[in-house]
């Protein structure tokens, strides 16, 4: 082949390796597969999507971000330990039921800790937020971000809860948490923990009575096909953890390591706004399919909110009270008290 045609071939292949190369050299071809318990049309979904078009864009189409929805790999806590053992790449699961795992995640879980969104995004997003991700990589686990779950309400095929005595005698699922099943007996009930992805059949064949999550999350999960009524408790705000392996992780270059941080920041914004956007939108969609929903009266909540005020002091050992109090003092600066 004469030298010119061999130059010429030369410089076509080293072209065409280029336009084929992603965006950096430093991003090699991957795979991510993620999973979560919930629906793709619940939040979580536009965050993934989210995340998806963020990654196409960073890595030139390098990588394949595969989402595994309702469970398909496993609960929460299976997923996780996935991840921890290098065989799943990433999660998106509440922060409840990894507690076992992650003792400190139990903050999380106390009792109207959050008065809002906004308080939950300051904590979450500041440095109470970082404090918690800088013990994840111990338990061979790196915390991306925090998307959210929301603020959980009682839904019950009972009675209307408008009252503490309300709640006596309901056989209510709640996470595999310790904190969830104190709190839920503390407020009279029989709370029985299971993942989530067995809670519509639990409903649907009346082994339980109740079950407490976000309306988009009652919404997207057709709990009102097997719930009567819907009572606005706000009794915890629940955030997602998108969680990666450490094993994997530690495979990624930084610059692909800082890829996936940014996209995930990228999801998050997406899915909280889609999340805030839907709540309402699923409170009407659950009421207009048939449930009846309630508000409490402030005497109702003031009272409720004092018979599971003695759940801080009895986790605060198992969470770490360094946990707890570094919480409460970050809340106490957010709230200028
Ligand atoms: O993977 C989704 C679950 O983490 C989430 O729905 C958990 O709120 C939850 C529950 O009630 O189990």
């Amino acid at each position: 082949m004469k030298l010119k045609s061999i130059f010429a071939a030369g410089l076509a292949a080293s072209l065409v390796a280029s336009i084929a190369l992603p965006a950096s050299a430093q991003v090699s071809q991957r795979t991510i597969r993620v999973s979560n318990g919930v629906a793709e049309t619940h939040p979580v979904g536009n965050g993934i999507a989210a995340m998806r078009e963020c990654i196409d864009e960073r890595t030139g189409g390098a990588w394949t971000f595969n989402a595994f929805w309702s469970s398909a790999l496993g609960d929460d806590l299976q997923a996780t330990q996935a991840l921890r053992s290098g065989t799943q790449e990433m999660v998106v699961t509440s922060s409840s039921p990894i507690v076992s795992i992650v003792p400190a995640l139990g903050v999380f879980d106390l009792p109207f800790l959050f008065a809002n969104e906004a308080e939950a995004d300051a904590i979450l997003d500041g440095e109470f937020g970082d404090y918690i991700s800088d013990m994840m990589p111990e338990y061979g686990l790196v915390n991306l971000a925090f998307w959210e779950n929301g603020f959980r309400n009682l839904t019950n095929s009972v009675r209307p809860v408008e009252s503490l005595e309300d709640f006596r005698g309901m056989r209510v699922r709640v996470m595999q948490n310790n904190i969830f099943i104190d709190t839920f007996q503390t407020l009279g009930t029989n709370a029985m923990p299971m993942a989530f992805g067995e809670v519509f059949t639990a409903l649907e064949t009346r082994a339980i009575d109740a079950q407490e999550n976000p309306y988009v999350t009652i919404d997207t999960s057709k709990f009102y096909e097997v719930q009567e009524y819907v009572s606005a408790t706000r009794h915890a705000y629940t955030p997602f953890m998108i969680l990666f392996s450490r094993a994997i992780w530690e495979t990624y270059s930084e610059e692909e390591q800082q890829i996936l941080r940014d996209c995930a920041v990228v999801g998050r914004d997406v899915q909280r706004a889609a999340s805030r956007a839907l709540s309402n939108e699923s409170l009407a969609r659950i009421t207009a399919e048939g449930m009846q929903a309630n508000e409490l009266s402030a005497e109702a909540m003031a009272e409720i909110r004092e018979a599971v005020q003695g759940v801080y002091e009895r986790h605060a050992e198992t969470i770490g009270a360094d946990v707890v109090e570094r919480m409460q003092a970050a809340l106490a600066e957010l709230r200028g008290e």
